[in-house]
């Protein structure tokens, strides 16, 4: 969707843009965003591509993803609060594309099977599916940009004796909502964001209690009465998981929050995209142009701590080129300045240095296009107070409010607080609630929203 927009801010200039078609597997954009109920395959028997669950709030500030040309402001007509649930976000993000007029470009149900370069024509055969009619067709692109994300394909490792395991058993990707979660022993496998917000969301919805084993590093967050962090399961055997530590546990249902896998179907193995899930995937100059052939671009390749704004640099950074705007240098200085950068990369020892790389890999793609420059340093400083707000209370850090660094506008604290609010929905959010209602769901969050 940036890319699309990318493209029609400049055709809005008077600029001839190319022919651009985008595939859609999806019935709707939006991407992750584009919630399913669904888990293992859709309606067209593909893989389901929304890891996200019914009750998503934001877990990061949005003041730290705004467009810089499309603001929260413009959007709603008023300042909403900080950390809005999944259908804001969505609406969001919809609402932008829709006010430009890209959805001509999208050919939506439509899965991309195959990707072929042919260095005689130098040119980009894209075989495609159409999955409501059931066509395979072939068309020739001079470019090729991946946009599918990395956060759809589950890395799934195995634990000796998982095969015993009698619970429930998913990946955070599969999972849809904690509310069968109450009342229950509750592990989840890993110590990132998935396990993190997954846990917190299982504490809300009245868990027993929840268990959260690491690998590496404990999360190491003020957990509430009823949550804690144990080392790594060794195995399982039926109902029980036994940890590195020679304590065990019996659990009702596991999680595995063990993160997702760059993988491409669509594309053969010299093309796709081959990385850890980090900050500056090595074959991409620019976090952009594939090594592997320079008229192929990944949008969104690297691990994130921005997000939206962060796509639209290198969207309009990646149109440029394909204008003919930016001349990509040789490849000595291409492996010149990547060296640079992956150099700085093997350096960062903390969060605020990896968010202030990429603050500056963000600068240095805005510096080289007419997208707005925004207060980069300022969003560093957001993403800090954000930090130190989940140190202070993992429960309560949806509940405070930014400065927005594009309008100026101050959020507004929400109606319901986070722990309360049992109505994820886009209308409930936009409501005004009746002043008895709000102040019944703020005793009850002194509880525990479920358990009250
Ligand atoms: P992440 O952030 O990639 O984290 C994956 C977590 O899974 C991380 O804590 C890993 O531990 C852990 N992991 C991976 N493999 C294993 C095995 N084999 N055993 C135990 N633990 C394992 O994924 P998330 O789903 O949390 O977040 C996805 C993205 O959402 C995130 O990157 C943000 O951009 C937002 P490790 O610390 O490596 O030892």
């Amino acid at each position: 969707m940036a890319q699309l927009r990318a493209f029609e801010s400049a055709s809005e200039q008077g600029r001839d843009i190319p022919e651009i078609v985008c595939y859609e597997k999806q019935e709707d954009w939006g991407g992750q965003w584009n919630f399913s109920w669904r888990t293992g395959t859709d309606g067209n028997g593909e893989p389901v591509h929304s890891s996200m669950y019914r009750n998503l709030w934001s877990n990061g500030p949005k003041e730290a993803l705004e467009f810089a040309e499309y603001t929260f402001d413009e959007h709603f007509g008023r300042p909403i609060s900080s950390y809005p649930p999944r259908a804001v976000l969505w609406d969001y993000i919809s609402g932008r594309a829709e006010h430009s007029d890209v959805k001509k470009y999208v050919r939506f149900n439509t899965a991309v099977r195959w990707v072929q370069y042919d260095e005689e024509t130098q040119k980009f055969t894209v075989t495609v599916e159409d999955l409501v009619n059931r066509v395979t067709e072939s068309s020739e692109f001079d470019h090729v940009v991946v946009g599918s994300g990395h956060f759809s394909f589950p890395n799934v490792p195995e634990f000796e004796g998982i095969e015993t395991y009698t619970g429930s058993l998913q990946h955070a990707h599969d999972f849809r909502g904690a509310e069968s979660f109450a009342d229950k022993d509750v592990l989840l496998i890993g110590a990132s964001y998935s396990a993190e917000d997954i846990g917190v969301q299982a504490y809300k919805m009245g868990a027993r209690s929840v268990t959260l084993s690491y690998r590496t590093q404990a999360m190491g967050f003020d957990w509430p009465e009823g949550m804690r962090e144990v080392p790594l399961v060794e195995r399982f055997e039926g109902s029980t998981a036994y940890f590195s530590d020679g304590t065990s546990g019996d659990f009702d249902a596991v999680v595995l929050c063990t993160g997702y896998l760059h993988h491409y179907p669509f594309l053969p193995s010299d093309l796709a995209l081959d990385s850890p899930n980090c900050i500056y995937p090595a074959t991409l100059y620019r976090g952009v142009v594939s090594q592997a052939n320079d008229k192929l671009f990944y949008l969104g390749a690297q691990d994130q701590w921005f997000t939206f704004n962060m796509f639209d640099a290198q969207a309009w950074y990646v149109r440029d080129v394909i204008l003919g705007d930016i001349e990509l240098p040789s490849q000595a200085d291409q492996d010149a300045h990547m060296a640079t950068w992956l150099a700085r990369a093997d350096t960062i020892a903390n969060a605020e240095q990896e968010i202030r790389f990429q603050a500056d890999y963000i600068r240095d793609l805005i510096e080289m296009t007419d997208y707005p420059m925004f207060d980069l340093d300022e969003v560093v400083r957001i993403f800090l107070e954000w930090k130190a707000d989940k140190q202070a209370n993992i429960l309560g850090y949806r509940d405070e409010v930014y400065t927005s660094v594009m309008t100026g506008t101050m959020a507004v604290v929400h109606h319901t607080p986070w722990l309360a609010e049992l109505d994820d929905s886009l209308e409930r959010y936009l409501s005004e609630p009746e002043e008895d209602s709000a102040e019944s769901l703020l005793d009850s969050e002194k509880t525990g929203a479920a358990k009250a």
